[in-house]
């Protein structure tokens, strides 16, 4: 029975060294993608079809007296997770790597990406640089924990915060990288089905028909539970998530809880 154990203990150390190595070159993992994305219902009142109360390409509505522009450019598509690599990544029509987006004579910027794990709050302060649309590139963020002082969108203000100003605790950590991937069907050799999933919607979709993502490394979180959101300056569209262990972890879990109560049976039988 010790021997099991010791099994699954040396199956765990190797499942935790793999995980640690999968990030090294700083693309996309190929396998382990859980999509993670929260069905949010918002949508302007009256639109159906395309833009109405879908996760895809629908944007916020504001209640508030605030319109949306209801476009590829600025819808938000999905979140995934990948626990192996500690990877989170962003599909959007918006372009996070176009720095900044102006539309209508307003400067539009990106958002940081917000997180909570058990009882603490983060907020992934993320270190946008000027570049021109359509390029890939990384950057890193700084993350921050506990209280911090945070900017309202400009336009739809019921959307959540969208930035940092100010505040936290500085959590200083090496795994701190964001990538930007531009157009992620030129990205097909590392994206391993998930830009397949956004493809029926390219053909339907004039002008900003292309998707983008963000990824950025996790891997100073010790859990994997966790809910996560970003919005863009102006709150047009917000993304959020929710991930939880996979499958495989409670099976893990599981197998060791199994083995543990049939030791602890026999052991009371030997009584
Ligand atoms: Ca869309
Ligand atoms: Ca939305
Ligand atoms: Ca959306």
């Amino acid at each position: 029975m010790k021997a099991k154990f010791f099994f699954v203990g040396c199956l765990a150390v190797f499942l935790a060294a793999w995980a640690v190595t999968a990030w090294a070159d700083f693309i996309p993992a190929t396998h382990g993608w859980q999509n993670i994305t929260i069905f949010d219902n918002q949508a302007k009142p009256g639109d159906t079809g395309w833009y109405g109360t879908q996760e895809d390409n629908e944007v916020e509505w504001g209640p508030d007296g605030y319109g949306s522009i209801q476009t590829q450019q600025f819808d938000l598509e999905a979140m995934y997770y990948n626990s192996d690599a500690n990877q989170l990544l962003i599909i959007g029509g918006y372009d996070f790597s176009f720095y900044p987006v102006v539309n209508q004579n307003k400067t539009i910027l990106p958002g940081d990406i917000f997180l909570r794990t058990g009882s603490t709050n983060y907020v992934l302060d993320i270190g946008y640089t000027n570049h021109a649309q359509s390029t890939d590139y990384t950057t890193t963020y700084k993350l921050y924990s506990g209280d911090f002082t945070t900017a309202e969108p400009t336009d739809i203000k019921s959307s959540p915060n969208w930035s940092r100003v100010s505040g936290g605790e500085e959590k200083v950590t090496t795994h701190n990288n964001v990538a930007f991937f531009s157009d992620i069907y030129k990205q097909n050799s590392v994206w391993n089905g998930i830009e397949n999933t956004f493809a029926a919607e390219d053909t339907r979709t004039n002008g900003y028909n292309k998707h983008h993502a963000l990824v950025v490394d996790l891997g100073w979180m010790t859990e994997n539970t966790f809910k996560a959101y970003n919005t863009m300056q102006c709150g047009n569209d917000v993304i959020r998530g929710a991930a939880v262990p996979e499958p495989a972890s409670f099976l893990l879990l599981g197998t060791g809880l199994l083995l543990f109560a049939h030791r602890c049976r026999r052991e009371t039988d030997s009584l």
